[in-house]
């Protein structure tokens, strides 16, 4: 089995690189945004509660995202390996997240940061807002709201990693098959 985290501010290449990785290697993507905003389109009492602190640019509470990474993790016990994109997002997250594969003895093999500039980022996600209407991709000022939420609670997590050295990063500027290239090294090490 195969568990890596792929890490990164937000529009970064997260989600694009994972994309990549599933092709390549089969592994399952456990994405907390793209679970939210399951909940959302579904309506359920979660999703209305998720979309106003996405809205704003702020992360959902713990308990919610690590009750869902959970959920998946039970339901799919066959599963060649996980790619976690765009969780953990905090330290706690990355401690439960510890735990969660402790009792599965198959702990995360590493952790790959995409490092991308701010400027970057702001004109990635403006233009992603634009195409595909995603409200917390609109505003520059919900951007901004949520590379602040990154540096503050995301970054340190880096640092959880580092402490295992478990840590590796690539620069995400580039093509996007060159940034998988570096990507696919890294994993080929592991
Ligand atoms: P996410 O869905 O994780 O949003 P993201 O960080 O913006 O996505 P990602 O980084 O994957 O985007 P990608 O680079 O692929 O989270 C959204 C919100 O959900 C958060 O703000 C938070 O509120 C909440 N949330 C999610 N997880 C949470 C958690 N664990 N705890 C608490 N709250 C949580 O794509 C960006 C764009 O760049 C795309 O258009 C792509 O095509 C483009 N791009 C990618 N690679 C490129 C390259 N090499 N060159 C040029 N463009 C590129």
């Amino acid at each position: 089995m195969l568990n890596l985290v792929l890490f990164g501010p937000p529009g970064a290449g997260k989600g694009t690189q994972s994309q990549k990785l599933i092709e390549k290697y089969g592994l399952m993507q456990l994405s907390t945004g793209d679970m939210l905003r399951s909940e959302i389109a579904q309506g359920t009492a979660l999703g209305l509660e998720a979309k106003k602190l996405m809205d704003e640019g702020r992360l959902v509470p713990d308990a919610v995202v690590i009750g869902m990474i959970s959920n998946k993790l039970d339901a799919n016990k066959d599963a060649v390996g996980f790619i976690f994109d765009g969780f953990p997002r905090t330290v706690a997250q990355a401690e439960a997240l510890d735990e969660l594969l402790k009792s599965k003895n198959e702990p995360i093999a590493g952790m790959i940061a995409l490092e991308v500039g701010d400027e970057e980022l702001e004109h990635r996600l403006l233009l992603r807002g634009r195409d595909s209407g995603r409200a917390d991709d609109a505003n520059p000022e919900v951007i901004r709201k949520r590379i602040k939420e990154y540096n503050d609670k995301t970054a340190p997590v880096a640092d959880f990693y580092k402490n295992q050295n478990k840590f590796y990063s690539v620069n995400g500027i580039g093509s996007k098959e060159d940034i998988f290239g570096s990507v696919n090294a890294i994993i080929e090490k592991l």
